[in-house]
């Protein structure tokens, strides 16, 4: 068992999503995350086994990586790709409530920026650590955080914005969620979004990258 998922974690870390796909190249006609999820499966490797002891820990070198700036945005994207395709295989013992996640993030761009390739590196990353991503996409306003926090009582919400134009609807939108659901957890971030503005505005947590996220995240169920 561990040997299929040490290269499952070593496809999802270097990117490498099935058999066809040519990068990295120094793994090329090799198995990928793909058919190492599903074969993981057909062995009888349990859904959480697989997501604990190879997704999440191959995503946590990913976000640390990154942190440390020894990789960047598209080896981050190929890792994000990779773990999707193994998550497909997954997913199915998950909605079914089969095997249990660690929670829900609802997780957006606020309204008025369209920006989402940070957002959803953190999203993806959030997944990969084991909880249920509701990505409600850009352009969202209160409501629809509202409305998706009624929905999925006790979520925990994921704020992003790119604009110093937006970080004021950023404001307005944690205002709101706080009016109806004191003990809302909020994380706040995005390129201008800083650790004092997120203690201005009254939301939890400020995390410049995904992997500071996961960690906040990790904490709140320890
Ligand atoms: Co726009 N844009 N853009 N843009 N754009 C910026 C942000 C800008 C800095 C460029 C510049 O002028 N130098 C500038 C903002 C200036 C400011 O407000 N101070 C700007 C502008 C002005 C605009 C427009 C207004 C341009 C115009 O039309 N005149 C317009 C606005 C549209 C709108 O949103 N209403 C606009 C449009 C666009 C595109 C659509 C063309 C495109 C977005 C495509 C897309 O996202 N699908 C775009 C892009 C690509 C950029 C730049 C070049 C790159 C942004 C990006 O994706 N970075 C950007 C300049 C730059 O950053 N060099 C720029 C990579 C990404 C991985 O980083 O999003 O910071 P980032 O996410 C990080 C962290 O911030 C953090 O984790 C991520 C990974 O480390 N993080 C979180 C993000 N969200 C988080 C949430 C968390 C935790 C951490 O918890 C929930």
């Amino acid at each position: 068992m561990n040997e299929i998922l040490n290269k499952l974690a070593h496809c999802v870390e270097f990117g490498k999503i099935n058999k066809t796909s040519p990068y990295p190249p120094n793994m090329k006609d090799q198995d990928g995350a793909d058919e190492l999820a599903k074969r993981a499966l057909e062995e009888g490797v349990k859904p959480d086994e697989i997501l604990e002891n190879a997704l999440i820990p191959a995503m946590a070198n990913i976000g640390n990586k990154f942190s440390r700036k020894e990789i960047y945005v598209p080896q981050m994207l190929m890792a994000a790709k990779a773990m999707n395709s193994a998550m497909a295989h997954l997913k199915p013992f998950f909605q079914s409530g089969e095997t249990k996640r660690k929670g829900k993030v609802i997780i957006g761009t606020v309204s008025g920026d369209l920006h989402d390739i940070g957002k959803n590196l953190v999203a993806m990353m959030i997944e990969g650590g084991g909880w249920e991503v509701i990505d409600l996409g850009v352009d969202v306003g209160a409501d629809k955080f509202l409305k998706a926090l009624d929905e999925n009582p006790g979520a925990i919400v994921g704020l992003s914005a790119l604009l110093t134009t937006t970080m004021e609807n950023m404001k307005k939108i944690v205002t709101t969620i706080k009016e109806k659901y004191s003990t809302s957890k909020i994380l706040v971030g995005g390129a201008p979004v800083t650790k004092e503005y997120c203690e201005k505005i009254g939301a939890d947590f400020y995390s410049p990258d995904p992997q500071g996220a996961v960690n906040y995240l990790k904490q709140l169920v320890c």
